[in-house]
């Protein structure tokens, strides 16, 4: 990746650092610039393009869709694996559009297994940030390239990354990059300033029988009415608090709103086994 300033520059300030403790997350615009967006887009297509869905196009359309679309998911925390969009399948479980457009995300190591997302996620920029905000010894436990279809992307619902990746004590990061403008059309991140103060609401955890479940700490509503859209140039990176509140809604507009995410969290701390995504031994986590 050309490298637009030197890590010195990259560094935030005193004032980014007080913005993210107290609001919860942090607008960094032009961390990337347009050609790498461009080249990991280009990319990730090529991934869909060369991704047979043939075996999977018939799971989703079978009896066993639940079961192994979910073992398909729990399986992927050291894989490359593909996932459709919820409206992406006619009910004879046949695809309604191109598999190009029905892909709603990509997942969760393509940092460790992909060259290129690997170049893209280990930078001396992202490795300067994530130790300014407190990661001293930073793994990079899960990587996601996100489609946000045009028509038909999917609603995220209002969620904080601790529930899904949890740490004891809480030493997480979310660094969500914009590859797209993203706007409210077509379905753009919403936070909740401050929300990072409110308590853990629940946990995703993987139970003794193979499944998963939530473990409910607190059932109230997000205060939804406090949400703000966060409108984002490409090339821009949001991070987020492991408590900051937020969500993505559905894209009905004609153009797509890609990202690509990274978790990152600090090797010092204890990531619990009933966590959902899993590393087998032979593949284990890494830094910059
Ligand atoms: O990009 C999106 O639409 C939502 C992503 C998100 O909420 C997450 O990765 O935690």
């Amino acid at each position: 990746m050309e490298l637009k300033n030197n890590y010195f520059q990259m560094r935030i300030t005193r004032e980014q650092l007080a913005a993210y403790e107290r609001d919860g997350f942090l607008v960094l615009e032009n961390f990337v610039g347009g050609d790498d967006c461009d080249r990991l887009r280009a990319h990730a297509e090529e991934l869909v393009r060369n991704f047979d869905p043939n075996g999977l196009v018939s799971i989703f359309s079978t009896h066993e869709q639940t079961r192994t679309s979910d073992d398909y998911f729990l399986d992927s925390g050291d894989k490359i694996h593909f996932f459709f969009e919820e409206n992406a399948f006619q009910p004879d479980g046949t695809l309604r559009q191109s598999k190009e457009r029905s892909i709603n995300k990509i997942g969760h190591a393509l940092h460790d297994l992909d060259p290129v997302f690997d170049k893209f996620s280990r930078t001396e920029e992202i490795k300067q940030l994530v130790s300014d905000l407190g990661i001293a010894d930073p793994l990079l436990i899960q990587s996601m390239y996100i489609f946000k279809q045009p028509k038909i992307g999917g609603e995220v619902t209002c969620h904080q990354d601790a529930t899904f990746l949890y740490t004891e004590p809480l030493r997480l990061l979310g660094l969500w990059f914009a590859l797209e403008d993203a706007t409210i059309e077509n379905g753009c991140l919403w936070i909740i300033p401050g929300g990072h103060k409110l308590r853990l609401k629940s946990r995703f955890v993987r139970d003794e029988s193979g499944g998963t479940h939530f473990e409910v700490f607190d059932d109230t509503p997000w205060p939804e009415d406090e949400l703000q859209p966060l409108e984002v140039k490409k090339g821009t990176l949001i991070v987020l608090h492991p408590l900051l509140p937020h969500l993505s809604r559905e894209n009905r507009s004609p153009r797509s709103r890609q990202a690509y995410t990274l978790h990152v969290i600090d090797a010092a701390v204890d990531y619990p086994e009933e966590n959902w995504l899993r590393r087998s031994p032979g593949m284990p986590l890494s830094g910059f």
